[in-house]
Parts: C-alpha cells; structure tokens; sequence
C-alpha cells in the first residue's frame, strides 16, 4: 500500500512518544458514575461489589501489560504505573492510553453479572483515561500519596454523611450543613459519639482503597510455576488494603521504582 498516491495521508499522524525514562502513571476514572450509582443502587457510602468489580478490571489489565508494576483503586477510579523502563508500544501516548482504558472497560462489562448477578446493567459504562509522565520517584510517591489521601478524605465524610442520614434520620440537605466546615477530628467524634462507630474499624478496603502489586516470583515459585506447566509466569500480582503513604510500602518493595 506503501506506493499509491493516498499514503501521503499517513505523515498527518504525528508521534507522540513519551519521554523516555520517566514513571508514566495512567489513572482512569468513571465517565458519570455519580448517576451510574445512582441507576445501580450501588450501597451508599461504599458499595463492596461495585470496588470489587473494579478490582478485577484492574487486575485484568495488569495480567495483560506485564509492564504495569503497581495499581490503585478508590471509588471510580483506578491509577496504574508503569516502570521506567517500559517500552510499551515504543511508548506512543494514544496507543497504550487507549488500549488499557478499552480493556478496562470492557474487562467492567464482561465481569459486571458476576459481582452484580440480580442487578442488570442498565446503562453502557465507560471510562476516561490521562497519562501522566514523573521524572523522578518523589513524584511517584507523592502521587499515590494524593491518592490514598483522597481516599482517607471522602471516605470519612461519606461515612460519617450517610451515617447522620441513614442512622441520625437527617435530610442530605442537613447532613451537609452539619459537616459544613468540619476537621477530620470532628467526624470522628460524630461517628464515635452519635453512632458508636469507631472509624479505625471501618473496613481497610473503604479507608486505603485497593493497592495491586506486582510481585517477582522467586526461584523457588518459578520452579513450582514450571512443573505446572506455565512456564512464562514470572510474576504474580497481590492485592492489598494498606498504607502507602509511609516509607514501609516501598521499601519492602524496591522493584516497583527501579
Ligand atoms: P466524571 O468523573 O467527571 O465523569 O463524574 P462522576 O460522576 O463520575 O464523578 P467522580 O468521578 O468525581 O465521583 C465518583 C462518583 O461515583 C461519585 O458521585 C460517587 C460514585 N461512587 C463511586 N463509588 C461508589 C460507591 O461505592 N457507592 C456509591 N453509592 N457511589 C459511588
Ligand atoms: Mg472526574
Ligand atoms: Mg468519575
Ligand atoms: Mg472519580
Ligand atoms: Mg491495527
């Protein structure tokens, strides 16, 4: 085709490579999912199946790009790294942009009745997908910190929201005005004191989001891998609910910044 007198057409498309060497962190999140809750009766204020579901697009997405060394998830969105040295599709922005955020979506439909097996998917989902290139680690860790601390904060006042609404018997409109202006320590005595909840209780899932890791099999695993047969295996990814914020994360995984 490379000879007929249309392939000039093919020069418009322009390179947009992105630099090599540098952490590339893909975050994808909902496309309207404040109204795709609403029309899914998902749980309020953390629906488990609907994060779960999430979970599995993510880690889908990491089983298909061997590249992506770490993932995290909260609410609607999911966050994916990349390691340095990746080379992913000669690192073409739109191409690994647009194949992961497709995969993802199509892994949240294909797996949706499994999670969601007496609501029906009512409303087609999708996701909108960024790239974001960091030239160092302190920018990668202070990325996921964002995350994670986005997380602390909306789940603390969505807890303590939908607790003076669902058990304090106020109105959203009052719920709002009540937390008006409020410091974390504030919500913590509502819910201690009005509703008996301690917030370090609530579950680890709703206050640290997912963090999926890929882990290097040891020799050892990679021995047990190839007597079952699955020789190119070379890796396994874990989900975990914790911190990573503080140093302890990453310094018992120090691949994930090389
Ligand atoms: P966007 O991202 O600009 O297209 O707009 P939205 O509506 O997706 O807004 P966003 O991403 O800022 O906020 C996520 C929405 O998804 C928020 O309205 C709450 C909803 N959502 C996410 N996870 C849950 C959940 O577990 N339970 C409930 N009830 N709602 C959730
Ligand atoms: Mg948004
Ligand atoms: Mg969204
Ligand atoms: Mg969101
Ligand atoms: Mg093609």
């Amino acid at each position: 085709m490379a000879g007929t007198k249309y392939a000039y057409v093919k020069k418009f498309e322009l390179a947009d490579v992105l630099l090599p060497g540098t952490f590339m962190v893909l975050r994808l999140d909902g496309h309207g999912f404040h109204r795709f809750s609403q029309d899914h009766d998902f749980a309020k204020p953390n629906d488990e199946r609907a994060l779960q579901l999430m979970d599995r697009a993510a880690s889908d997405v990491m089983a298909e790009f061997k590249d992506i060394v770490l993932a995290f998830g909260e609410s609607d969105e999911y966050s994916f790294l990349f390691k340095k040295s990746s080379t992913l599709y000669n690192r073409r922005h739109a191409k690994i942009l647009t194949t992961v955020t497709s995969l993802f979506t199509s892994s949240y439909v294909m797996h949706w009745s499994e999670y969601f097996p007496s609501t029906r998917l009512s409303s087609l989902p999708s996701f909108d997908g960024r790239i974001i290139i960091y030239p160092s680690t302190r920018e990668v860790r202070d990325y996921f910190s964002w995350r994670q601390a986005d997380t602390h904060i909306n789940n603390l006042y969505n807890t303590t929201f939908w607790a003076l609404v669902q058990q304090g018997g106020q109105t959203t409109a009052q719920a709002h005005e009540t937390l008006r202006g409020t410091v974390s320590k504030t919500k913590h005595e509502i819910l201690f004191s009005q509703f008996g909840v301690n917030y370090n209780d609530v579950a680890e899932r709703y206050r640290k989001g997912s963090v999926l890791v890929r882990e290097p099999l040891t020799m050892e695993d990679e021995e047990d891998e190839r007597k079952k047969q699955k020789p190119k295996l070379y890796s396994t990814i874990t989900m975990h609910h914790c911190d990573i914020i503080e140093d302890r994360f990453w310094t018992a995984r120090p691949h994930l910044l090389e």
